[in-house]
């Protein structure tokens, strides 16, 4: 029937097509203006009744806007999870994850081709390059193997083994970031060795690599020093920060070195590493909270900023996983991280102004004439703390359940009051990274710093109106804070809150990502980009890949898309750079608390 016809139809209200019903054709002259009235006094009486509902029962309305709104306070799983049913198992999506290996393959593939065990590939130029001159250690080779064995790409898998049996030199004359070698190269030797079954080769070079890593904690407190000479041993003082070391830097080797005594029988690599947190307790700030630099002769804080992103964050993030990774045999560990999420959220949880977005602020010291010390807070937020949200949701239903296993989702009554706080923070913090995705390229900066009431910004020049790019200017060159360097925190964080709800709003926001990482960073001729502005369309490319992107970031978004039951997070703990290391019974006795 043409629209125009239906629209005449609509309008003469009472006027009667053929073949409407009998009873209306014969209904009096007057009936439609007493319908009417009828019909307006039964919506004032049902405005009445919805108005005395509310006046009465004020507090279910508020928490049904409130919750509209996103500022509930309230315990409510079913937000927090897609499904009232509870789950323990969620199949794969396959095309999506087919999608996430083929793009592990795109990138591999390239760097295989062009710079086959060079520490970083530059797939623009199609180069590779080493860390130091004295040749390349492996880091882009052993920070993908465990990726290839869970994606099952066993050609690429041999062609790397080979290429660690037959090539691999860790006796490089010049110095190596302690933790980064750590986490990358460690790490990734550590779990390559795991997921292949025990391939020797592997716990063998990782003996070797954690042996020249050693003398690096010869220091008068025991914090190891930021670099390392692989092969003379000799460590290398902070040239940039002389006498500081990193907080997170010197906090995040424990699970590589822990779990490398659990399969040695060795206790050398414990002990160290151990020591290393054992320091950290005693030199304690009065707060609880960290700052990001330490003193490696005294081992104690040095008077620095306190953040969770960029040297803060994996201390954080390791106290949980040390927990969890001796399957919660070591209080101490349970005890500290307790005791940090309750200073964080003390001291550094805020909201915005308008949209009462929730993200982590910075304390910064300033020191006055007088030598008194005050802190001021920033509100800015690094793309890396974007690891938080997960995090404190998988703290949520270990260190703060009441019952174990707790359901998928967690159900009332099943976490105590502060795993209910961390949960709720954790799925706000998930949230908040997924809106910094609003942008140009659907990809999220470097960094945001987000709106407070003194900033004397005016609302209507924000978009989005909470948060923005320091220094972004039109026509300029873009600022540090405004790249995307393919950084993997918040997939890593969806792919914890989807294992932990199975909600599949989690997946979706991953696909965007995964999307937008399509469109704007993949080089056709292989590999991808990290881009320069997430708010420039076209992006502008830079000729770097992160390691991270094929040991982290497509992990993260291939174990999304799997089946749930792969690499469990009750079996297992990523490190930091997104390398499963299996859950133990720890048999050594330590005797720390
Ligand atoms: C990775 O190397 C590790 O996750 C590290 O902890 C900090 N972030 C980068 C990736 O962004």
């Amino acid at each position: 029937m043409p629209e125009v016809e239906l629209r005449k139809r609509k309008k003469g209200q009472l006027s009667t097509p053929a073949g409407s019903t009998p009873s209306s054709k014969q209904q009096p002259a007057g009936y439609s203006a007493v319908l009417q009235t009828y019909s307006r006094l039964l919506y004032i009486a049902f405005v009445l009744a919805g108005l005395c509902f509310v006046y009465f029962n004020p507090t279910p309305v508020i928490n049904l806007l409130d919750s509209w709104i996103g500022f509930s306070e309230q315990w409510d799983p079913s937000k927090l999870g897609v499904g009232t049913p509870i789950s323990t198992y969620t199949p794969a999506d396959t095309p999506k994850r087919d999608a996430v290996g083929a793009a592990f393959k795109h990138a591999w593939s390239a760097y295989e081709r062009d710079a086959m065990g060079d520490d970083e590939y530059h797939p623009i130029s199609r180069t590779g390059s080493n860390l130091t001159k004295a040749g390349g250690i492996g880091y882009t080779v052993i920070d993908s193997i465990d990726t290839m064995l869970l994606m099952g790409l066993r050609d690429e898998h041999a062609r790397a083994l080979q290429w660690v049996a037959n090539k691999m030199s860790l006796d490089r004359d010049d110095n190596f970031n302690t933790f980064e070698t750590t986490i990358r190269v460690l790490g990734g030797l550590l779990s390559a060795y795991h997921l292949s079954s025990g391939n020797t080769i592997y716990l063998e070079k990782a003996v070797e690599l954690a042996d020249r890593l050693l003398p690096a904690f010869d220091t008068p407190s025991g914090l190891p020093q930021s670099t390392i000479n692989l092969a003379t041993g000799k460590s290398i003082p902070n040239a940039e920060f002389p006498g500081l070391v990193g907080t997170a830097e010197v906090s995040t080797l424990q699970l590589e070195f822990r779990y490398l005594s659990y399969l040695t029988d060795n206790d050398i690599y414990w002990r160290k590493a151990e020591n290393v947190i054992r320091v950290i307790k005693a030199a304690r700030l009065p707060h609880g909270l960290a700052s990001v630099f330490m003193n490696v002769e005294e081992g104690q804080y040095a008077l620095s900023a306190i953040r969770l992103g960029s040297r803060g964050d994996s201390f954080y993030e390791y106290l949980l996983k040390q927990y969890l990774q001796t399957n919660g045999s070591e209080a101490v560990y349970r005890d500290m991280y307790d005791n940090a999420m309750g200073a964080i959220h003390e001291h550094l949880i805020q909201k915005t102004v308008n949209t009462k977005m929730t993200y982590t602020a910075e304390l910064i010291p300033e020191q006055n004439p007088n030598g008194q010390i005050s802190w001021r807070l920033i509100p800015k937020q690094d793309h890396l703390v974007c690891f938080l949200g997960g995090s404190l949701m998988l703290g949520a239903t270990r260190t703060g359940a009441l019952v174990h296993p707790v359901s998928v989702p967690p159900q009332e009554g099943e976490l105590s009051a502060t795993g209910k706080r961390d949960w709720k923070t954790g799925v706000e913090l998930v949230k908040t990274c997924m809106d910094t995705h609003d942008t140009a390229t659907g990809l999220s900066p470097e960094i945001v710093h987000f709106r407070i009431p003194s900033d004397g910004m005016s609302r209507k020049a924000m978009v989005p109106s909470d948060w923005y790019i320091k220094g972004a200017r039109q026509g300029e060159f873009p600022p540090y804070d405004a790249r995307y360097m393919l950084r993997p925190e918040t997939v890593e964080s969806l792919f914890i809150a989807f294992r932990l709800t199975h909600d599949v709003r989690y997946r979706d926001y991953g696909w965007r990502i995964f999307q937008s990482i399509e469109k704007h960073c993949r080089v056709e001729t292989g590999g991808y980009a990290a881009v320069v502005n997430v708010d420039e369309v076209p992006a502008r490319l830079e000729d770097k890949m992160e390691t991270f992107m094929m040991s982290e970031t497509l992990k993260y978004l291939y174990l999304l898309f799997d089946d749930s039951r792969t690499l469990p997070l009750d079996q297992f703990v990523f490190n930091t750079e997104a390398h499963p290391l299996p859950i133990f019974n720890p048999t050594i006795r330590t005797g720390f608390s």
